[in-house]
């Protein structure tokens, strides 16, 4: 299944990237991003709720999505693809793992310094003087689906506290993306999981990688056919792939 030129290739890379999406946290049952929305948000497009305007317009409906989503990833586990992931640092030497998904499942598998382009679910902060609570939420069981819900006020402003992801029209935290378009500048082989590509500066990454030379690997069950001769499809389930990969990589 994987080609004998990219076991080559990652057997004798000295660092290697993985750049995921929201796509290696499906099997965690974490719908993707542009996965139809379901219960009181089927209405709406994830990318217009993921905006300031629409927090400014109608604080209750986005906060209230963003906590049925963080009550799904607290119920959610890692898969075997984080799994994997965290396990294939041990078998490189070198590996950086940036992430565009605003849940911990990384983490939450063992891997460690993961760098997190688009935030955090967990992490929210004051919409009028970005200082984060001093406690963490709550979290309320929620019926099926979720509810609107008035966003928690902040104990030093009293604003209206936001979740702590980054939204379209707002600019990525300067060190993670400084920190990963080093690595991809600087890596021999980049593994780019689960993400269509579509949402900009974080796209670049795999882009970067390429330009600089570095073999590039994309794990998506609806990826398109690669052409260039140092990129390769693996058309699988990231719960598939990355194990293979895994043992690919140790020579098991
Ligand atoms: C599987 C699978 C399985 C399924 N195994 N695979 C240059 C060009 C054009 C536009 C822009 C540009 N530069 C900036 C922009 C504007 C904008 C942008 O990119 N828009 C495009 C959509 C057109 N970018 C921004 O606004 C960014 N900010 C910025 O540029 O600031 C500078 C600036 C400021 C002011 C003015 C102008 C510029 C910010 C972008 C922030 C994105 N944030 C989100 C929301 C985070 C919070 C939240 O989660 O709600 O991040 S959007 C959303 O998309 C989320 C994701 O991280 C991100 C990427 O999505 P991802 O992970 O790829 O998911 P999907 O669902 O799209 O794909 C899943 C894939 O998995 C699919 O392909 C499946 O096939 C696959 N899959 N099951 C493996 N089992
Ligand atoms: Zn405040």
């Amino acid at each position: 299944m994987i080609p004998d030129s990219l076991i080559c290739a990652l057997r004798s890379a000295r660092h290697v990237v993985v750049f995921t999406g929201a796509g290696v946290s499906a099997e965690s049952g974490i719908p993707t991003f542009r996965d139809a929305l379901s219960g009181l948000w089927e209405r709406f497009d994830p990318s217009e709720l993921a905006t300031p305007e629409a927090f400014r317009r109608d604080p209750a409906l986005v906060w209230g999505w963003y906590e049925w989503r963080r009550m799904q990833v607290l119920k959610a586990r890692p898969n075997p693809a984080h799994v994997a992931i965290a396990e294939l640092a041990h078998h490189v030497p070198r590996l950086t793992l940036i992430t565009q998904n605003v849940d911990d499942l990384h983490e939450r598998a063992g891997s460690q310094g993961v760098i997190h382009l688009h935030g955090n679910l967990h992490r929210p902060r004051c919409f009028a003087c970005a200082r984060e609570p001093a406690e963490p939420l709550p979290v309320a069981e929620e019926p099926e689906g979720g509810r609107r819900l008035e966003p928690p006020r902040c104990s030093h402003c009293g604003g209206q506290l936001r979740p702590g992801v980054v939204w379209f029209g707002e600019s990525l935290p300067v060190d993670a993306l400084n920190a990963a378009f080093q690595a991809a500048g600087e890596c021999d082989l980049l593994l780019s999981v689960g993400t269509s590509g579509v949402v900009y500066p974080a796209a670049e990454v795999p882009h970067r990688a390429r330009d600089a030379g570095a073999t590039v690997v994309h794990v998506n069950p609806q990826g398109e056919p690669t052409a260039g001769n140092r990129e390769y499809l693996i058309a699988l389930p990231a719960g598939e792939a990355l194990p293979e990969l895994l043992r690919a990589a140790s020579g098991a």
